[in-house]
């Protein structure tokens, strides 16, 4: 499963945004360090195109995707050089696919902190830039020696080099224009910012008219990190709450009142999972409804491998009608029937919100 780390200063809305997207009991307080382990839960992606087919099939079982979320621990000025959790924290986001930043803009008297994201973003960039700094300084200075003899490195070296130059710049690898094949080389040094970026701008709950305003100053901000990095705006407080109602017709009630449409939680961990490449396809029935989760880009068959390796092994065909036209139509059936669902090969590249059921042979 793939996993997202939350990382932020002190008291910008870490651990209510874990709370939110597992419903998990992460304490969330107004001081430093509440935060020591990390919490690990798992969020399921919130998906209305499950719901719609669940609805439709009249499912016993409906199953979501699912990420890892991880709530990892304040970081302070100084983390790179061992202040507050220092090291621990650097190793515990070392252990995630990608990073989402939990930048405050909340304004709160009785929540100590600085309310500017842009402040806590120049923070967190620094300290992860430098983390990284000595990492790379200490792999060039030790390859340089031995190409001498290994005349192989050169091209480590390169991609070390570019990295040493915007590291010492102070800009993290996501915004450094590096090359897909330089960032590939760089990978097994588990840097921890050349990785994609989720960026959650926490705005007040009586501000929720200037998310737009705030979401476009900060993605400003990222002008030079391309498609690295993605950056929404919410009340993580009101999406708290809202996440806490259990009957979803109330909760549906709430974001509404409050103007906030399906909710945040479910744009952010749609937007975190395209960042990762991810995609859905579906399948639905009596029994179950299911979210199942690929790499974009991936082959029917290897679609159908998500289910079981025999499905892979085995393919024939698959058959695919988007989901939008199923629930449209109402029912499998009859969308046979009207000759709507697609019978689709071994190449056949799957697109997200496409409805499959797999031929086999095994
Ligand atoms: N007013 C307001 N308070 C918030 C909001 N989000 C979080 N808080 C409060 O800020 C404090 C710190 O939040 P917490 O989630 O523990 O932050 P963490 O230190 O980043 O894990 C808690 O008292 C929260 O209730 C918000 O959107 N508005
Ligand atoms: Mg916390």
């Amino acid at each position: 499963m793939e996993r997202f780390g939350l990382v932020g200063l002190p008291n910008a809305g870490k651990s209510s945004l874990y709370n939110a997207l597992t419903g998990g009991g992460a304490l969330a307080a107004p001081y430093a360090f509440a935060t020591k382990d990390p919490n690990i839960g798992v969020a399921k992606v919130p998906d209305h195109r499950l719901d719609a087919l669940a609805a439709m099939s009249k499912s016993r079982n409906v199953v979501h995707a699912a990420v890892q979320v991880v709530d990892i621990g304040g970081l302070v000025e100084g983390a790179s050089k061992g202040e507050g959790l220092g090291n621990k924290f650097l190793a515990n986001i070392r252990e995630t696919d990608a990073i989402v930043f939990v930048l405050r803009a909340f304004e709160d008297d009785d929540v100590p902190g600085p309310s500017n994201p842009l402040e806590h973003l120049r923070v967190l960039e620094i300290e992860l830039a430098l983390a990284d700094l000595e990492t790379v300084e200490k792999r060039l200075n030790q390859a340089t020696r031995q190409s001498k003899l290994d005349r192989s490195l050169g091209d480590e070296i390169d991609a070390l080099q570019a990295a040493y130059d915007s590291l010492s710049e102070g800009r993290p690898l996501y915004r450094a224009g590096l090359k897909e094949d330089q960032r590939a080389i760089l990978a097994p040094h588990f840097l921890l910012t050349n990785r994609r970026v989720l960026a959650v701008v926490n705005v007040g709950e009586n501000e929720l008219d200037k998310i737009p305003e705030v979401e476009a100053m900060v993605s400003a901000e990222f002008n030079d990190a391309g498609a690295n990095v993605e950056v929404i705006g919410m009340c993580v407080q009101l999406e708290a709450e809202a996440a806490s109602i259990t009957d979803p017709v109330e909760r549906a009630e709430m974001l509404e009142g409050f103007g906030l449409g399906e909710g945040a939680l479910f744009r952010m961990v749609r937007s975190a999972y395209h960042l990762l490449g991810l995609r859905t396809y579906l399948t639905t029935g009596e029994k179950e409804s299911r979210a199942w989760t690929f790499y974009e880009g991936s082959t029917a068959p290897e679609c159908a491998g998500r289910i079981h390796s025999d499905f892979q092994r085995g393919f024939i065909r698959a058959e695919v009608i988007g989901w939008e036209e199923l629930v449209e139509i109402g029912s499998w059936t009859k969308a046979k029937e009207l000759g709507k669902v697609r019978l689709e090969g071994k190449d056949y590249i799957a697109s997200d919100g496409d409805v499959m059921e797999f031929r086999f042979n095994v």
